[in-house]
């Protein structure tokens, strides 16, 4: 069972990634983003909650997230692996997932870092945010984004240094068939050594 976890900056392709690197590997592709977003659009008391909070660009509270892709994850049908794609973004949110699986015997996830330089994410995330309508993709927002990554979501690589969890780097520039090509390139080499 191969899982991965797709991580780096706002706007490093993640989501992009995670949907070419999900029909290669045959892998079940789960977006916190996206699952925040299908949540918003119930319009719930919490749907209003969470939109202030991605508005302006902050993370939302570990419980919530961690029970709502918990949940996702005992609806599906588990023969597949997972792709999972902007999880973890806390310290916490690593623990945790590392205990989850754990606890269900599955493989520690693969961590794979996606590599890009924040000049280059502002000007994809301001492209995007032409066409996207997303609340979080202006530049005030995007700059908090950056802020954010990099004083809560980093130190989930700490996590998994310091926990001897697999994990790669891979260079995230280019085009996107290119990044494609260099992430697959990482992966097989990564199976291929855990085969050994
Ligand atoms: P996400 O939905 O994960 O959004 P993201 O980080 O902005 O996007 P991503 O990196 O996936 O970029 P994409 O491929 O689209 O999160 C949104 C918000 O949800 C967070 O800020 C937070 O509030 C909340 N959230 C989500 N997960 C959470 C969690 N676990 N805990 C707490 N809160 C959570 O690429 C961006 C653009 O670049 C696209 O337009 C794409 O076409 C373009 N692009 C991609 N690759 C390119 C390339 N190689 N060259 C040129 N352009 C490229």
């Amino acid at each position: 069972m191969l899982n991965l976890l797709l991580f780096g900056p706002p706007g490093s392709g993640k989501g992009t990634q995670s949907e070419l690197l999900a029909e290669h590997y045959g892998l079940e592709h789960i977006s916190t983003g996206d699952l925040l977003r299908e949540e918003v659009a119930k319009g719930t008391e919490l749907s209003q909650d969470i939109e202030a909070l991605i508005s302006v660009g902050k993370l939302v509270p570990d419980h919530l997230i961690l029970d709502l892709l918990f949940k996702h994850i005992n609806q599906m049908d588990g023969k597949k692996g997972l792709i999972l794609d902007g999880f973890p973004r806390t310290y916490h949110q690593a623990e945790e997932l590392v205990k989850e699986f754990n606890a269900r015997q599955w493989p520690i996830p693969l961590l794979v870092a996606l590599d890009v330089e924040e000049e280059e994410l502002l000007e994809r995330l301001l492209e995007r945010g032409k066409v996207s309508g997303r609340s979080d993709d202006h530049e005030e927002t995007i700059r908090g984004r950056f802020k954010v990554y990099h004083e809560q979501s980093e130190p989930v690589i700490q996590f998994f240094k310091e926990s001897h969890s697999p994990m790669i780097e891979i260079d995230g520039v280019g085009a996107i068939d290119e990044v494609t090509a260099n992430l697959i390139r990482g992966i097989d080499q990564f199976i291929k050594e855990s085969n050994n």
